[in-house]
């Protein structure tokens, strides 16, 4: 049955009470998506309840206006309906004073970012968001939206609004501002500023140099670990929330119990308490990436093809089947471990049987097309350096050659092979040209030579090991003529003679 009751609101009756009510904002945040609904503002609401300040959030959607208005509607409150096995309960973070859509308003997004009262930029705009090229790792030059950006205007890309947002900054006043990424990507406060600089440096008759100088002076870009499992959001929960609440809510987001935030404590111009909510402020933040982007993320898009290809929807159907948790244990132990320097407070094992725990929760019924959209440039930050480091000792890395094999197998599928539904409900950015590719090759070994040879889709380094791509070729073709199962077995197999040799 659905709910005609009214939309919630600051003011609707019934309304349960948010955690927050800033009187100014002082982030500007850009990717209003679910998972910062369900991360960055949560913490923030504890930051603001237990410390104050004028830490409200104005949000910057990409280019949907969906959730915008929606938000608009409702006094820019939503919930967020944290899922486990034993209940759901709500939460009504209310930190955002603002949102608006960024593509239909950039200059209003460059306007913030020279707002003195804005002192932090915090982005969520997924690894596809931040305009460089996989193969070198800088700034794409050739992408057609940077270098409109780059002539001028109002711009669209990440990058050149940040660039431009900044360049306003210093003519204006020069306030210190941080940059926060909270994508999954490498050293990503690093990464963010290495592109924003090479944004800088590429305009033309040295427009970007004072800049610079400002960069050097009074902006930080903190690297940060982001984690919590936040499915997309469904007709079923919209119900189920309003329910609840006993109003309308139209834009709940779902979220697993599990949440944590590791953030280089570099703020320009100050932070929320953010350790209210939990955040741990540490200068370990790259290995609680690395830990994170290759343990959970890694194994994650391995679960997610495998599972697709054996024909279920959700992540905790497919873990449960007991082909992919052995391949999603082998992976582990054997691949993406060996490759990582864990957090000196954190307990790999108890971080690893977490995992399993989280993969399993049935009542968050996260989707395998969602994990498995975007494989182009998830695991490009996902599997190059476990898989080099594996190869540079002498040993083929199996599982996430399996990884590399399920994803071509769900995006780009041999003639006459079809991997059914959750594959195709998979988007990304490559999926065509890979397409192509696959349209014409003769067996796996091609398709893996071409894609990760001659397209170099997951950088320059693994273009050239030729053995890995063979056993990526080979195990393609198990899919296809034997089945999934078939070829898990095949690498599971394959990595435990390596493990018995003591080779590892
Ligand atoms: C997932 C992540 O979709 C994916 O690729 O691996 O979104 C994952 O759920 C989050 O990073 C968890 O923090």
């Amino acid at each position: 049955m659905s709910i005609r009751a009214s939309a919630l609101g600051r003011t609707t009756p019934g309304t349960a009470t948010p955690l927050a009510s800033p009187s100014g904002a002082g982030i500007l945040h850009l990717g209003l998506g679910s998972f910062h609904r369900a991360h960055q503002a949560i913490y923030t609401a504890a930051a603001l309840r237990s410390a104050g300040g004028d830490w409200g959030i104005i949000g910057v959607a990409s280019r949907s206006h969906a959730v915008v208005d929606a938000l608009h509607a409702q006094d820019l409150l939503y919930s967020v309906a944290t899922i486990s096995p034993d209940g759901t309960s709500l939460a009504i973070p209310g930190v955002h004073t603002d949102a608006f859509v960024g593509a239909a308003r950039p200059e209003r997004v460059v306007a913030h970012l020279a707002e003195s009262s804005i002192r932090i930029v915090t982005l969520t705009v997924t690894e596809n968001g931040y305009s460089y090229s996989a193969a070198t790792q800088r700034l794409d030059l050739d992408d057609p939206i940077v270098q409109s950006d780059l002539r001028g205007g109002a711009p669209r890309s990440t990058i050149g609004q940040l660039a431009r947002g900044l360049q306003a900054r210093a003519a204006h006043h020069g306030a210190p501002l941080s940059v926060l990424s909270c994508d999954n990507l490498s050293s990503n406060g690093a990464h963010t500023e290495k592109l924003v600089r090479e944004f800088l440096g590429a305009l033309p008759h040295g427009e970007g140099a004072d800049t610079l100088a400002f960069l050097d002076q009074a902006v930080t870009f903190p690297s940060s670990m982001v984690d919590r499992i936040v499915p997309s959001t469904t007709a079923h929960l919209r119900e189920q929330v309003s329910a609840l609440l006993g109003v309308r809510d139209e834009v709940p987001v779902p979220a697993e119990p599990f949440t944590m935030w590791a953030i280089e404590d570099r703020f320009a111009g100050g932070r929320p308490a953010w350790e209210a909510g939990g955040a741990v402020f540490t200068n370990e933040v790259g290995r609680y990436e690395q830990m994170k982007v290759r343990l959970l993320n890694g194994t994650h898009s391995l679960i997610a093809y495998l599972g697709a290809l054996r024909g279920v929807a959700t992540i905790p159907e497919a873990i449960r089947l007991e082909e992919v948790e052995e391949a999603a244990r082998s992976i582990l132990r054997g691949e993406y471990e060996p490759s990582v320097d864990a957090p000196s407070d954190v307990d790999l094992r108890e971080y690893e049987s977490r995992l399993f725990e989280r993969w399993g929760n049935t009542a968050l019924g996260h989707r395998t097309s969602q994990v498995g959209t975007d494989g182009s440039v998830k695991l490009r930050q996902r599997i190059p350096e476990p898989a080099m480091l594996a190869l540079r000792n002498g040993e083929i890395p199996h599982l996430i050659a399996l990884t590399v094999a399920g994803y071509l197998s769900c995006l780009a599928p041999l003639p006459g092979f079809d991997p059914g539904r959750h594959a195709a409900a998979m988007t990304d950015g490559a999926r065509e040209r890979l397409a192509a590719l696959a349209a014409t090759a003769r067996h796996g070994r091609d398709l893996a030579e071409r894609v990760i040879a001659e397209l170099q889709l997951f950088g320059d380094e693994l273009a050239g090991q030729d053995a890995f791509i063979a056993r990526i070729g080979d195990l393609i073709d198990i899919i296809r003529s034997r089945g999934v199962d078939a070829a898990i077995s095949d690498a599971v197999s394959a990595s435990h003679t390596i493990t018995k040799e003591g080779r590892r």
